[in-house]
């Protein structure tokens, strides 16, 4: 039977052999909903790199450039990290270089694995029914928070568990333990994360309408997958089945 299990952050994914598992990258609040949204209005490509110098150097080569620390758009660049920002009709067709604070380094430390795809619960269902076909073991891979685990990503990859209903083998306890943390959770998602460390970080700079709107299910039928250096919209021949 096909394999699941859940890293609950980028520091411990060494534990993990990735060569023929599928990857989920799931950064909730924001960076794998904000990739979803860019997918989902047009954006051609996003090119996910790991520091300020790398995006800056992308931005002058003619990528338009996205950052984000602590949650904060970094001075020089064009663009934050809000999901809002995505939308902009002006992204259609470009290419984006986009640095955040995890997400970002959460792609990089996935490379290697048989497919790297990125869910977020805007694009829930259009993720389960690709999931649901795999031939192979399925890793999700939470971005958490520089190192450790976050309730808002664990949350999400309860959600998947729960939607794929017993169709993989529970590779360790972590897919139960975030399995009956969404049951408990998933009447009121919000309410379920409002106490915790990044809503109030967001919360702070007056982020509230990105918590709502990355809280969302299925905006979206867009499969964001990273091919090489580049995120784009999954299409036909990119599918393993
Ligand atoms: O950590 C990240 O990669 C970001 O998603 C954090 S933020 O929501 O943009 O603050």
């Amino acid at each position: 039977m096909k394999k699941i299990d859940i890293c609950l952050s980028p520091d411990l994914i060494h534990q993990y052999d990735l060569a023929s598992t599928v990857v989920v990258v799931i950064d909730i609040l924001r960076a794998s909903s904000s990739i979803t949204t860019a997918m989902a209005h047009g954006v051609k490509a996003i090119r996910p790199v790991e520091s300020l110098s790398e995006c800056r150097e992308l931005k002058l080569k003619g990528h338009i450039g996205a950052a984000e620390r602590g949650g904060k758009k970094v001075g020089g660049f064009d663009m934050g990290n809000s999901p809002f920002s995505f939308m902009n009709p002006e992204l259609e067709d470009t290419k984006i270089a986009l640095t955040t604070t995890n997400g970002t380094i959460t792609l990089k430390k996935s490379k290697g694995a048989l497919q790297v795809i990125i869910g977020s619960f805007l694009n829930y269902s259009a993720l389960l029914a690709y999931l649901e076909r795999l031939p192979c073991d399925l890793l999700l891979h939470c971005a958490g928070w520089k190192g450790t685990v976050n309730l808002e990503d664990t949350l999400f990859a309860g959600a998947i568990i729960y939607g794929l209903k017993q169709m993989f083998e529970y590779n360790s306890d972590v897919p139960l333990m975030a399995l009956n943390l969404y049951k408990i959770a998933k009447n009121d998602l919000k309410s379920a994360i409002q106490d915790s460390s990044h809503v109030a970080r967001l919360m702070n700079l007056g982020l509230e309408k990105d918590i709502d709107f990355c809280l969302k299910f299925d905006e979206y039928k867009v499969i964001p997958v990273l091919k090489g250096n580049y995120i784009t919209k999954m299409k036909l021949p990119d599918m393993l089945f």
